[in-house]
């Protein structure tokens, strides 16, 4: 039913702090215009966020984009015999983590593929190697979908795997991997790779031992408004278990050099839709991000008035969305977030990982109390 009645009793929903449905979710993703919208998310994120706007200093490491799986949306792959194949060493990651606090990074953010050769103790000894050279930056890495691969190449529990991950230095997961959690789609997409019940069970288990973690969804490829909203509504369900969801942060799809290129990138409106949706259905995640990296800086900014109030952070060597034809910059500097930021109308915060305040004395930082969140 399309009638103004059912967006206006929504909106009072929304409004009043009420949860919404799956089915006006479904409204809001197929009817509602941007504008109607952003005006809800925003409602919304200031109430959990005030004028606030978070970004952080981080830096990316893709250890190897050698990788078992053949996603149709992936740019980053390789085959082990590819010219374009790389693994990182001991010494390498070693000097990225180096090069992370010579810039004042308090996160490293790692994700890669999955190595055919590769064995486990080669994932743990990453993190070790990265924890032991600076233990003082944050460990966020491996998505659901490495989690599970190393559970299955040692035959070992999620819980098992996740633990001498923490024991080796993991602060963290990162979001990835989710995509579309409905099979009609990731049947399409990633058909081999970890499905959406074993993505949300990873997390399950990572929040009883108590690591947070964000969650994804890959938008603008071959899903509909109903694969969106039910994602949505999976993972709010998940929140509501555990709390341990920090952000959620919308992925745009980028198409070029993928299986999936006959496809046109995911428009600036859709964007800014996704991120006021997904902040209007997940009434329990404190933060909704838009990853500037895959969003642009001016989509990413005016984001900040359609529900975001996260903009990642500095991001040094990003190469996922990279290859798959991203035009920004691959990092941009503290006082570029802060403009944007600043011009946006909001108040700049820099957080770490875990969304406390980050306080800087020179080349020295420590961290606060957490930032306010509703
Ligand atoms: O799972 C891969 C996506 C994800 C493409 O947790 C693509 O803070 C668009 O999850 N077009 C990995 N997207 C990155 C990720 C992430 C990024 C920033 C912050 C956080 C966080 C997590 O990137 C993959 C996949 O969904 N992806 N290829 C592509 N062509
Ligand atoms: Fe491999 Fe990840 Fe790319 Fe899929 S998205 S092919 S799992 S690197």
């Amino acid at each position: 039913m399309t009638t103004p009645d059912t967006l206006n009793t929504i909106e009072q929903k929304v409004l009043a702090g009420e949860r919404i449905s799956f089915d006006e979710g479904l409204y809001l993703d197929e009817h509602a215009d941007v504008l109607a919208l952003g005006r809800m998310a925003n409602v919304v994120r200031e109430r959990k966020n005030g004028n606030f706007a978070y970004y952080n200093t981080n830096i990316h490491l893709n250890p190897t984009n050698v990788c078992v799986y053949r996603c149709k949306f992936c740019a980053f792959r390789s085959d082990l015999k590819d010219e374009k194949a790389y693994v990182f060493s001991d010494d390498m990651a070693r000097e990225r983590i180096l090069e992370a606090r010579s810039q004042g990074a308090t996160e490293i953010h790692v994700v890669g593929g999955l190595h055919h050769q590769k064995k486990f103790d080669w994932y743990v000894n990453l993190i070790r190697v990265l924890h032991e050279t600076c233990p003082e930056i944050h460990i966020k890495a491996w998505t659901a979908v490495e989690i599970n691969w190393f559970s299955f190449i040692t035959k070992q529990s999620t819980e098992w795997v996740l633990q001498q991950m923490v024991d080796a230095g993991l602060g963290s997961l990162p979001g990835g991997g989710a995509e579309i959690f409905h099979p009609d789609v990731r049947d399409q997409i990633c058909e081999h790779k970890a499905d959406g019940t074993n993505w949300i069970t990873c997390h399950r288990t990572a929040h009883q031992l108590g690591l947070r973690s964000n969650a994804t969804m890959l938008y603008g490829h071959v899903e509909q408004a109903h694969h969106r909203i039910d994602h949505l509504c999976k993972l709010r369900d998940l929140q509501d278990e555990t709390g341990g969801f920090q952000t959620f942060i919308p992925l745009a799809f980028h198409p070029e050099n993928t299986g999936l290129d006959h496809i046109i990138k995911p428009t600036g409106t859709m964007d800014l839709r996704m991120i006021a949706l997904s902040r209007i259905m997940l009434d329990n995640f404190d933060h909704i991000k838009a990853y500037w990296i895959m969003l642009g800086e001016q989509i990413a900014q005016v984001a900040l008035g359609f529900g975001a109030d996260d903009l990642d952070g500095t991001v040094v060597h990003e190469i996922i969305y990279h290859d798959a034809g991203a035009k920004t910059p691959e990092g941009l500097t503290v006082s570029k977030l802060n403009q944007l930021i600043t011009e946006a109308g909001r108040i700049p915060v820099e957080r770490d990982t875990l969304y406390r305040r980050v306080h800087r004395d020179g080349a020295q930082w420590s961290v606060g109390d957490s930032v306010m969140a509703g």
